[in-house]
């Protein structure tokens, strides 16, 4: 059986049969499924994972969610992920920067009813932002 002839921006698994998306590759899931023994399939061998555009990379490398830099809790093993930066960082347009830790949260964080910045006076839910103590306690 000749071996298929896979479409532009795709990657053909190992196998020679199947061929997924491109951008399947080395996105952390077995797509192939064609790994033996427990080994990852070949859609996902050699792959450099980097950090998602989501996540802040440690200095020794791990992924952490952005929104825990700069939080006031050290998540990163080697705590790079709360340095002396956090005090002078800026935020992007679409983050608000919560006034005691620095952190930046989105803005459709914020009058959500939740205490996304984790002070003490819950500065993401503040009613000079706008948002009413009443709904600080009456939503879940
Ligand atoms: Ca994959
Ligand atoms: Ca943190
Ligand atoms: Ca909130």
């Amino acid at each position: 059986m000749p071996e298929t002839s896979c479409p532009a921006n795709s990657f053909r698994c190992e196998g020679g049969e199947l061929c997924i998306p491109e951008t399947w590759r080395c996105d952390r899931d077995d797509d192939c499924n064609d790994g033996i023994n427990g080994t990852v399939s070949s859609d996902e061998r050699d792959c450099k994972y980097g950090c998602h555009s989501d996540q802040f990379q440690c200095d020794n490398q791990d992924c952490i969610p952005a929104v825990w830099r700069c939080d006031g809790h050290p998540d990163c093993l080697d705590k790079s992920d709360e340095t002396h930066q956090c005090s002078t960082r800026q935020c992007e347009n679409h983050e608000f920067r919560c006034n005691n830790t620095g952190q930046c949260i989105p803005l459709n964080w914020l009058c959500d009813g939740e205490n996304d910045c984790g002070d003490k006076e819950a500065s993401d839910e503040h009613p000079e932002r706008g948002c009413g103590f009443e709904n600080f306690y009456s939503i879940r």
